[in-house]
């Protein structure tokens, strides 16, 4: 069974083709180019100073793309202010107020949950400084942020459905390990997940706790399903591969063969996810993309020089089996 690239969503495509997507930033945020003014008044990358209000370093995923921020602008000579929330929600709000006071040009920021922000975003606006959201959206009024650069997460969760859907025939006792709660790629994954499970009746999750994105939480978690469902359980679906390796630890510690006796799905496509399918471990990994520097900068200088940016950038990503592991291991950057 290969399932390529059938999946990227057309609803994607035309967000980023479709000419009614693209939005001026607002004149609030971005003082508009005189059109009389000469070349000097646009910023170039040596000229902008950006705060990143990165959430934590949870996953394999996370620590790409902090990577891919970081070295992205040290290649563009951007100068950057970077903050690790070390995954609290309060840290994340006291840097954005730290770039406020620092008067940075613009932030970027990938809130750990969707809500609560609305306060500090306001600050932020109230200063003239946009905001980015980079790879998780937040759950305010759309006049607080310029663009989100993100996935799909709804679009995941459906994909990590259809993709188990084959693999256990229609008929399978699920455990789901969820990511941080609150968090956009948890709710949507969450949620994603059960709209194509409605088609198919004997596919049931028998139990759903998080394991906060981490192959140790999920490693615990799935020691509890074990202890509570035993050899009931049929299926794992992992909102990230570092919860689904903790969990096939915690299979095989139970004398079960993960891939075999309980089929595994998961999300990212991290490196480690690869490895785990060339050992036999893991069913299928679905794509989410954490390469996100390039993108992100390349809006933020736009929005900083008033050029229209679209309200969503979203990533075309994939799906892979074992099959291809070893063949694709090799291309991975993550
Ligand atoms: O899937 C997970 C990470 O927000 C898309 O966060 C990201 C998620 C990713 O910890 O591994």
């Amino acid at each position: 069974m290969k399932i390529t690239r059938i999946f990227i969503s057309f609803v994607a495509l035309m967000v980023i083709l479709g000419p009614g997507c693209s939005q001026q930033p607002s004149s609030s945020f971005t003082s508009q180019p005189d059109s009389s003014s000469d070349m000097k008044l646009q910023k170039t990358y040596e000229d902008l100073i950006v705060g990143y209000a990165q959430l934590g370093a949870e996953s394999e995923w996370r620590a790409a793309n902090t990577i891919s921020i970081k070295e992205t602008a040290e290649q563009l000579g951007v100068e950057l202010r970077f903050l690790d929330a070390q995954q609290k929600q309060d840290n994340q709000i006291v840097a954005v107020r730290k770039f406020i006071v620092q008067k940075v040009d613009i932030i970027g920021i990938s809130p750990i949950v969707e809500t609560g922000w609305d306060e500090v975003f306001q600050e932020a606006k109230d200063a003239g400084i946009p905001i980015i959201l980079v790879d998780r959206r937040a759950a305010v009024p759309e006049d607080l942020y310029v663009s989100y650069l993100g996935s799909d997460f709804l679009e995941e969760g459906r994909k990590a459905a259809r993709i188990m859907a084959e693999l256990v025939n229609g008929n399978a006792n699920i455990v789901e390990l969820v990511g941080t709660i609150g968090s956009a790629p948890a709710n949507d994954r969450y949620t994603g997940f059960r709209e194509i499970l409605q088609d198919y009746p004997e596919m049931q999750i028998i139990d759903s706790e998080s394991g906060d994105f981490t192959r140790a939480r999920g490693r615990e978690v799935m020691r509890v399903f074990l202890q509570k469902h035993g050899n009931q359980i049929t299926a794992v679906y992992a909102h990230n591969d570092d919860m689904a390796l903790g969990a096939i630890e915690a299979i095989e510690e139970y004398g079960l063969k993960p891939e075999v006796d309980i089929k595994i799905v998961s999300v990212d496509a991290a490196r480690g996810a690869f490895e785990a399918m060339i050992a036999g471990k893991l069913n299928a990994t679905v794509e989410c993309n954490p390469l996100l520097g390039p993108q992100f900068f390349e809006l933020a200088l736009k929005v900083v020089n008033g050029q229209p940016i679209p309200r969503w950038v979203p990533s075309i990503e994939d799906v892979f089996f074992p099959e291809d592991a070893s063949e694709i291991l090799p291309t991975r950057k993550y």
